[in-house]
This record gives structure tokens, C-alpha cells and sequence, in this order.
């Protein structure tokens, strides 16, 4: 089998990039280890930037977003038991984010791309990369019951976190972060809470309340990450979120959990993103920890630089953009992980620290909700910042 550009992975970022090479008339091919159904089926994330969105409508593929999601304007920040309200339309001049879920994102994109005719291999297995150093770089893996092989000019690593991609970089650095606090995320029975997500710094954790429909809301606590789910009843589970985020005269309506599960979080950067044929994309190559609501739109801005890259070689024969895609994509990466690191440090509870250090977070968020400039900040990046195109003008792409 040949095709120009062999994707593995069929999450956000791979699909994504089949599907702006397809619209640039270049041939891909996806392989994904688990069933469509299992894709379509994984809760992850909530919240599009204003980038990604854009995305999506330019390319066809918004329309259900449009009709589904639910554009939101600002998100609140709670501590010592009161609210405060970001503006972010204002600050940022009009810009917003969606809360759409990933799962419904990937099932427009696998809808389209089929639809188109691209080709996904859904439930392989043994996925292995060859001759990265080469013009013709392979993928074999196992289909059916068969052996395969994948002769491709491209390689694109979209695998996960957990894939084999980023392993075939040598003399990689992985800059790594681990933090002591898990989420336990529900997905519950119940109305929306709030009109807007309230992220909440409490004295017994963070909380984070969200929404996905008019009947199912997605929340978060934070917890002990290596605490056991089975600890955590559903009473348990109201009950502290309430402790967490019920102000005098707001309560959090409650109902049936239909889906719980605890994630631990890190901050992990791979350098550099790429080596010969082989390019990797999105969670391959770095984490976020959810409080900044970035590790799907980083995916999302990878594939962007990474498709431009892949077109000006096809169109003009040139590689100077792809020689630089690591260099771009990780500007944007940077900061993008300097916020996550940043929301995440303001808003969790490190039970490790001292009155003094808790004395300083409780100042930043009030310095961050009394100040225009400070609030600025968290919006402008909240909402997404701009792709990192200056060094591709600068090869006159
Ligand atoms: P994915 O989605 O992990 O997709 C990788 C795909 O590769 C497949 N794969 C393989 N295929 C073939 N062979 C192999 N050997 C393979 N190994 C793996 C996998 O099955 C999978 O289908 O990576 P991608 O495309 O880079 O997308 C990244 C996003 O999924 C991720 O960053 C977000 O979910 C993170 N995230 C959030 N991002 C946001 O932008 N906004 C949010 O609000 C947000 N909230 C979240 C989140 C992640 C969370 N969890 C569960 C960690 C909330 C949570 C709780
Ligand atoms: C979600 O709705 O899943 C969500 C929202 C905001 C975040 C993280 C996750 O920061």
C-alpha cells in the first residue's frame, strides 16, 4: 500500500490533518488502534478556542458545532466563596470560546472524511515505524488478522501520549512536570448549573463546573492522583462538589452520575517534534493539564503549521517549512503550557504548602480579578493565542 502522507492516530490531531491535506489535494491514510465506536465514545475535553472554531467552519466541517455548541463569553473565577465574572468578549475584542465536546468534533471529522473517501483503518494493531531517515519512510502493522505495510513519503505521529511515534526521535528532550493533584471528572443527569464554567479555588480543592447538554453537565474535583475511584460514591462526590463551589443563595443542582473517572496531570514538552520523514502532533509530543483547556486546540495548531509545511513540499518542492515545524509549532506550545502551568498552580490546592504560600495565591487571583491588564492576559490566552506564523513569512511562505 502507498499513499503521500501515513497519519497514525484518528484523535483531533490526525484527523484534522488528513483533512486539510485532503483539501489541498494531498493523499493520506489513517491508522487507529482502537474501534470507531470506541473514538466516538471517549469523553475528553470541552472547551474550543476561538481559533479552532474558526477552524472547523473554514474547512466544513462547523456546521453541527454551530447548531449544537454553545458559544460562551466569559468563565467566572470563584475563591473565599465569591465570584468573579471574566469578560473575555470584551477583553479581547470580540473573541469567545465553545464548549463542544471533543467526542462530537471527532465524529464530524470521521463523517466527513469518509465521506470525502479518505481512508481510516480502524481497530489495527502492532503499529511500527521505518526508515524515517529515508525518502520513503514505512508503517507496518496488523489488520484483519494480516500483515501490512505502509510506504509513505510522510510519517505523521499522531498517537497519543502513549504512542509509538515520539520514541522514534533520537536525541529527544522531554521537559516534564508532574503535579500532586488529580481530577475526578463526572459526567452527570442534571440541568446546566451555571450559565458560564466557574473555576474555584476552595480550601478542600479545586472545583470546576461545566456543561455539555440541557440535560448531562460534565464537573471536576480535584483529588489525591492516585486515589481509587471505588472511594468515591456518588453522595461523596455531590457533596464535596457543593462544599466547593455553592455560594450564599447558589446551589449546584445535582441528579444521577452516569460516567466517573479520575486523570492524573502533568506538563510534558518533547523537543524537538520531528526527525527525517517522521512529524508528530499534538499529545505525541506534549500535555497540558486541563485547567487551561488547551491540550485539544494545541493539537489543532500543530496540524495547522505541520499541513502547510506538507503542502509547500508538494507544491514547490520545498522542505524550508517543514524544517521549521518544530521550531514554530513549540512557540505557541510554550506558552500555551506556561498558562496551563499558570491556571492550574493559581487555582489548585497544594496541601504541601505553607500559610505563606497560600497567603500568595489567594493574592494573585485577587490581583487577577481587580486588575484590567491581568485579566486581559488570561483572556487573550484563554480564548486562544495566534499561530506562530512569523518565521514561516519569513521563508515567504
Ligand atoms: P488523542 O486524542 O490521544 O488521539 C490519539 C489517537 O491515537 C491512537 N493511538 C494509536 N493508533 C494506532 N497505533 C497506536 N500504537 C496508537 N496509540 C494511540 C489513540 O487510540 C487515539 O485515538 O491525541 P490528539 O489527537 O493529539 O488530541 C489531543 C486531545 O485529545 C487532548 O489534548 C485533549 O483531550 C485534552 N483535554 C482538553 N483539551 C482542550 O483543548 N480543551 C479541554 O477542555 C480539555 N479538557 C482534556 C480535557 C483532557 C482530559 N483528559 C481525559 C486527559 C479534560 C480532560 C479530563
Ligand atoms: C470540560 O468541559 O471537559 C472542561 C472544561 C474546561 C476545562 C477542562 C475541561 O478547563
Amino acid at each position: 500500500m502507498k499513499t503521500q502522507v501515513g497519519i497514525i492516530g484518528a484523535g483531533p490531531a490526525g484527523l484534522m490533518l488528513s483533512h486539510l491535506l485532503h483539501l489541498e489535494g494531498i493523499e493520506s491514510v489513517i491508522l487507529e488502534n482502537r474501534s470507531r465506536e470506541e473514538i466516538e465514545g471517549t469523553i475528553r475535553a470541552g472547551v474550543l478556542e476561538q481559533g479552532t472554531v474558526d477552524l472547523l467552519n473554514a474547512t466544513g466541517v462547523g456546521e453541527r458545532m454551530m447548531r449544537e455548541g454553545h458559544i460562551h463569553h466569559g468563565i467566572e473565577l470563584q475563591y473565599n466563596g465569591i465570584r468573579h465574572r471574566v469578560n473575555m468578549y470584551e477583553l479581547t475584542e470580540g473573541k469567545s470560546v465553545m464548549v463542544y465536546p471533543q467526542h462530537e468534533v471527532i465524529k464530524d471529522l470521521v463523517a466527513e472524511r469518509l465521506g470525502a473517501g479518505g481512508k481510516i483503518y480502524f481497530s489495527v494493531s502492532d503499529v511500527s515505524l521505518h526508515d524515517i531517515e529515508t525518502d520513503s519512510p514505512k508503517i507496518r502493522f496488523k489488520h484483519d488478522g494480516g500483515e501490512e505495510e505502509l510506504v509513505c513519503d510522510f510519517i505523521a505521529g499522531c498517537d497519543g501520549f502513549h504512542g509509538p511515534s515520539r520514541k522514534m526521535i533520537p536525541n529527544r528532550t522531554e521537559n516534564q512536570k508532574i503535579y500532586p493533584f488529580g481530577w475526578l471528572g463526572i459526567l452527570a443527569k442534571t440541568p446546566i448549573a451555571n450559565p458560564e464554567l466557574i473555576y474555584s479555588n476552595h480550601e478542600r480543592g479545586f472545583a470546576l463546573i461545566s456543561q455539555r447538554t440541557p440535560e448531562i453537565q460534565r464537573h471536576y474535583i480535584q483529588v489525591d492522583p492516585n486515589d481509587d475511584i471505588a472511594n468515591w460514591s456518588d453522595d461523596r462526590i455531590w457533596t464535596e462538589l457543593k462544599e466547593r463551589v455553592e455560594t450564599d443563595g447558589w446551589t449546584l443542582p445535582d441528579g444521577p452520575i452516569i460516567q466517573k473517572n479520575i486523570v492524573s496531570m502533568r506538563s510534558f514538552v518533547c523537543e524537538p517534534m520531528q526527525h527525517g520523514r517522521l512529524f508528530i502532533a499534538g499529545d505525541a509530543a506534549h500535555i497540558v493539564p486541563p485547567t487551561g483547556a488547551k491540550g485539544l486546540n494545541l493539537a489543532m495548531s500543530d496540524v495547522q503549521v505541520l499541513s502547510k509545511g506538507i503542502e509547500m513540499f508538494f507544491k514547490s518542492g520545498s522542505d524550508d517549512l517543514l524544517e521549521s515545524y518544530s521550531e514554530i509549532a513549540l512557540r505557541r506550545i510554550w506558552k500555551a503550557q506556561r498558562f496551563s502551568w499558570w491556571m492550574t498552580t493559581m487555582l489548585h490546592r497544594d496541601f504541601s504548602h505553607t500559610s505563606f504560600e497560600r497567603g500568595i495565591q489567594i493574592s494573585e487571583l485577587d490581583y487577577v480579578t481587580s486588575s484590567r491588564a491581568a485579566l486581559t492576559s488570561l483572556s487573550e490566552n484563554y480564548v486562544g493565542l495566534p499561530l506562530e506564523w512569523e518565521r514561516a513569512k519569513a521563508l515567504q511562505v
